[in-house]
């Protein structure tokens, strides 16, 4: 039964027996042990390492100490009832410089990942790519430098001969708008750069990095499985008469830059017009979008929330005093006279506002541009600052904002599915409490708290609810 409430908060809202809940982690944000078994830095290392970049300092050297403890957080996924885990696995523990021979203890380690899922009835959605790029690759011009695709796809292939036999859906890369703009545009990501050009070469050579990987794995693995990127594509909503060219120029920049070589063969005119005093996009050469529009399986959805655009004069002080106009640090090069408008609340701890909606307009809007390719959600959660009570029988934490929003965006994606959207599954950010990049680890994005001192681990209030809808395949009232 549902009710239908504008707040999303349906009761007795069913998913399909094959729907998979699941739950995702990325490698540097839990697995620690960045030394160990022969791997190599990635640009991530460098970048918390260098003071000031990551809040209080902090950096993923133990993490959630996840790669010495991978049974016990296995066991826990059975706990909470997983049916998928998301994980990515750490280019540098595969090549330690991003090329040449494998390194077998990184291959064995998520070899004993993706078996110990196996054994435990789990599927596995392995991405290749979540940020940790190989220090060495970035010494020669990182996503900037066209060889640092090609060096992805022989890193594909060598993961794809070992574990692909096992795999059920890859993963190329997560999330490359924040790759691109955020590493090379604004410099809040590693490597920290802050450059238009470069952003957009990257965004280019990640396209062409998700084109090569898919070919190269399709050469070498030996099951049935799927291929699949991951996007956090932006949902935006105009404000006032120029709330539309800011919508366009976002889009275009945050999304169609990225759907459009994917799933359409080329890159939208008006990105190239609007970046065409920065860059000429003379790094795509001929053929390159042939290479890049590979038929996948699915596309995986990332979301959070909501932005509100509208065109700036300039002039406003408000503006000046967000910083926009460090036009070496944007993110959206080309387009830096588009205003972020605060959006309404309510917000997580992230100040990001809280809005299901969106996640209903995503899903139906990407089904009715492309039919017939079927969509998960690889991604949504949120951070709460959480409190850890002690009660009678040991500590908890009741978070019941975080089981709100999920409860809220699961009946977002419900709501689409009704619509008609092929949504195969959910992915919860995230399993465990982690490293929040620049954040570090002052944001709590878990349904599990990790004790940072002790590395113990303590469901949260949200797993047990979501350990009941997988349970159940309901949302729970
Ligand atoms: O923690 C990140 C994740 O690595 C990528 N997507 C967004 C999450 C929350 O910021």
């Amino acid at each position: 039964m549902t009710t239908g409430n504008a707040d999303y908060r349906d009761a007795g809202l069913a998913f399909p027996d094959d729907f998979l809940f699941g739950s995702a982690t990325a490698a540097y944000q839990i697995e620690g042990a960045v030394h160990e078994d022969g791997r190599g830095p990635s640009i991530w290392d460098t970048f918390s390492h260098t003071p000031g970049k990551i809040w209080n300092d902090d950096n993923g050297d133990r993490a959630c100490d996840h790669y010495h403890r991978l049974e016990s957080d296995l066991d826990l996924m059975v706990e909470l009832g997983l049916e998928a885990y998301r994980f990515s696995i750490a280019w540098p523990r595969i090549q330690p410089t991003g090329r040449g021979p494998a390194n077998e203890a990184g291959l064995a380690f998520y070899e004993r990942l993706v078996d110990g899922l196996i054994a435990r009835g789990i599927r596995p959605i392995a991405t290749l790519y979540h940020w940790d790029l190989p220090q060495a690759l970035e010494d020669v011009g990182g996503w900037a430098n066209r060889a640092t695709a090609e060096a992805f796809a022989e890193y594909a292939r060598i993961v794809g001969a070992r574990l692909g036999d096992r795999v059920a859906l890859w993963t190329t890369l997560n999330e490359p708008w924040c790759s691109a703009y955020l590493g090379y545009g604004s410099g809040a990501h590693a490597p920290g750069l802050t450059d238009g050009a470069t952003a957009l070469a990257a965004v280019h050579h990640l396209n062409l990095a998700h084109g090569l990987a898919v070919a190269a794995l399709r050469d070498v693995v030996t099951n049935d499985p799927g291929y699949s990127i991951t996007l956090n594509l932006h949902v935006i909503r105009p404000s006032g008469p120029t709330g539309a060219e800011a919508a366009r120029r976002i889009d275009g920049l945050a999304n169609r830059v990225f759907l459009g070589p994917l799933l359409e063969g080329e890159y939208p005119a008006d990105v190239i017009a609007d970046t065409a005093g920065i860059t000429d996009w003379s790094f795509v050469r001929p053929g390159d979008t042939e290479l890049i529009r590979q038929p996948i399986d699915l596309l995986g959805v990332n979301y959070y929330s909501t932005v509100t655009v509208e065109m700036w004069d300039g002039v406003s002080p408000r503006v000046r005093a967000d910083g926009h106009q460090d036009m070496g640090g944007t993110p959206w090069p080309g387009s830096e006279h588009v205003e972020f408008l605060l959006q309404p609340g309510p917000y997580t701890s992230m100040g990001w506002n809280i809005d299901p909606s969106g996640l209903e307009d995503l899903l139906v809007h990407l089904h009715e541009a492309y039919p017939g390719l079927p969509l998960m959600v690889t991604e949504n959660g949120a951070a709460f600052d959480d409190v850890v009570t002690q009660e009678a029988d040991g500590p908890v934490v009741h978070d019941l904002d975080r089981i709100d929003y999920l409860r809220r965006h699961f009946t977002a994606a419900h709501r689409a599915m009704t619509r008609g959207v092929d949504l195969r599954g959910y992915q919860v950010w995230s399993l465990l409490d982690n490293f929040e990049w620049g954040y570090g680890y002052s944001k709590r994005f878990g349904i599990v708290r990790v004790d940072y001192d002790t590395f113990e681990r303590l469901p949260k209030d949200s797993a047990r609810w979501y350990a009941e809808l997988i349970r159940a395949r309901v949302i729970p009232g």
